[in-house]
């Protein structure tokens, strides 16, 4: 199960993730240490997140397979939905302003939280640990 509080532990290649996105340097070096914490709760198909970072906060919902819109903490917004593949999740979003395709999946492995996110050619990973 996703459910509970989840704070990240350590990342790969998000710097290069994030240039790729098109963050400043400024904001990648101030992202590397967000501490951000995820409250996942899921009821059936839908889920309800907390976010927590030393960005923002935020409170949402999405339902699996249902298209919402997420902006990320620079403003720039993404379209799209979350879906399961066998035990995993696998969103795929839009961005609102280039068209280009982000992908991210979320997947427990032992007792951590895997999220690997793709953008345009580059992959990173954040993997977080129950808090
Ligand atoms: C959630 O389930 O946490 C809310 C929806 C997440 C949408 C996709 C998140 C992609 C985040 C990419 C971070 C990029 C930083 C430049």
């Amino acid at each position: 199960t996703y459910n509970g509080t989840w704070k990240v532990d350590r990342s790969e290649n998000y710097e290069k993730f994030m240039e790729q996105m098109g963050v400043n340097m400024v904001k990648r070096k101030l992202a590397a240490h967000d501490n951000l914490k995820i409250i996942l709760e899921q009821t059936g198909d839908k889920f309800v997140v907390k976010e927590a970072s030393t960005f923002r906060t935020l409170d949402m919902e999405f339902t699996l397979g249902v298209t919402f819109e997420y902006a990320l903490a620079d403003g720039t917004m993404l379209s799209g939905s979350w879906g399961m593949e066998g035990d995993m999740m696998k969103g795929t979003f839009t961005r609102k302003d280039n068209g280009k395709v982000l992908t991210t999946t979320r997947d427990i492995v032992g007792d951590e939280l895997v999220q690997i996110y793709s953008y345009d050619g580059v992959e990173a990973k954040r993997i977080f640990k129950r808090g």
